[in-house]
């Protein structure tokens, strides 16, 4: 009788089971990042921001419009090509994600948006940082940093009234991020009464800079702006210093990684670079956002590069839209995502405007001080 009764109980357990199985709801996450090519440290870095997420939530048990969801993420590679950019969104759209983080580059994150926007698949990116991202009027797409007007003015105006330069020169990659920022640069320049004595350009895959330096260095510059990634920044430091210039150096958010003082092989002098992150770290946020990097360095033995804690957000603001609107439907949680106000993140308060970027963004400065990175100052 007793054995009859266990068979019976065990029945209804996995009948009962495999329906709650039947019910799981999978939402799948797409990441896109550079994961090859001379910023793959920050590619990786990205899609490992997004893992940590996944993983937290899986473990703690998302329900979503009763459903219990299961996470799941797909990353790609578009190693910061815009082409290969807008082939690794339309693979996304074809596995059919719910939504997508990335990319990191402006330029792959600004033709990918229609992709995103074609398919009304919300889009989130993590360090995007050209204004024209979200000027399309792609209701899909949404950044958690702030953007290069205020990241270039900000830097511009610091380089006239901090750094006190007197004959300011500009360096960019004609990238989308590099030109854009570099432009944003000079017009603060100006506009705080400083003077650009030179402008150059170079290309994101450039490693020899002899002739524009050498060019720059006969206008005796006080401080060089470089419009760029880190990847491009540490050759261009190293060459500086075999050319002698002493320079300042500047950049935005792509310089300031963990990987600059390597990439310049220990030519950078303490104080000598000051970069800015396009998010603000200060009171509470700067707690989070240290447990995020100390919880980080634990899980994947590595140091956070720049963008990981903002590609974590930008994963939990998604899915925070998606319980909101009791769907992981794209068409029905993608109101609530864009009405996305005062979500506490690790890497401050997120909250989207209009166009989908980042109410009262703010900017970290930072300078490097014995090979490590050190605060100086937010700016909002
Ligand atoms: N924001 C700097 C790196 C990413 C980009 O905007 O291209």
């Amino acid at each position: 009788m007793q054995v009859k009764l266990n068979v019976i109980v065990g029945a209804v357990a996995a009948v009962l089971c495999g329906t709650a199985m039947a019910q799981d709801l999978v939402v799948k996450i797409g990441h896109v990042g550079p994961t090859s090519g001379a910023i793959a440290h920050l590619g990786k870095d990205n899609e490992l921001g997004a893992r940590m997420a996944i993983d937290e939530l899986n473990a703690k048990g998302v329900t979503i419009g009763g459903k219990k969801a299961k996470f799941e993420l797909l990353a790609e590679d578009d190693a910061g090509d815009p082409k290969q950019g807008t082939a690794a969104a339309q693979k996304l759209m074809d596995s059919k994600v719910n939504g997508v983080i990335g990319h990191l580059n402006s330029g792959t994150s600004i033709p990918a948006s229609k992709v995103y926007s074609d398919a009304g698949v919300p889009q989130i990116s993590p360090s995007a940082t050209n204004p024209k991202f979200t000027r399309n009027g792609y209701k899909t797409a949404f950044r958690v940093v702030a953007d290069d007007v205020h990241l270039g003015g900000t830097l511009g105006k610091y380089a006239v009234k901090e750094l006190k330069g007197q004959s300011i020169a500009v360096i960019d990659d004609r990238t989308a991020y590099g030109q854009g920022v570099a432009d944003e640069f000079e017009k603060g320049v100006k506009a705080s009464g400083g003077k650009v004595v030179g402008r150059e350009f170079t290309n994101d895959k450039a490693t020899d800079f002899t002739a524009i330096l050498t060019s720059l260095k006969a206008k005796k510059p006080d401080v060089v702006f470089f419009g760029g990634m880190d990847a491009v920044a540490g050759p261009m430091l190293r060459q500086m210093k075999q050319l002698g210039i002493e320079a300042k150096f500047m950049g935005g958010d792509g310089i300031c990684s963990g990987e600059l003082p390597k990439l310049a092989a220990g030519t950078m002098g303490d104080g000598q670079v000051v970069c800015a992150e396009a998010g603000g770290v200060e009171g509470e946020s700067k707690k989070s956002m240290e447990g995020f990097k100390a919880k980080f360095k634990e899980k994947y033995k590595v140091d956070v590069q720049i963008y990981a804690p903002y590609v974590y957000d930008a994963v939990n603001v998604m899915v925070a839209a998606m319980v909101k609107a009791g769907s992981a439907e794209p068409a029905k949680y993608l109101p609530v995502l864009a009405k996305t106000d005062g979500y506490k993140g690790v890497t401050g308060t997120i909250g989207f405007d209009g166009k989908g970027d980042i109410k009262n963004g703010a900017l970290t400065l930072f300078t490097y001080k014995g090979g490590a990175r050190e605060q100086i100052a937010v700016v909002r």
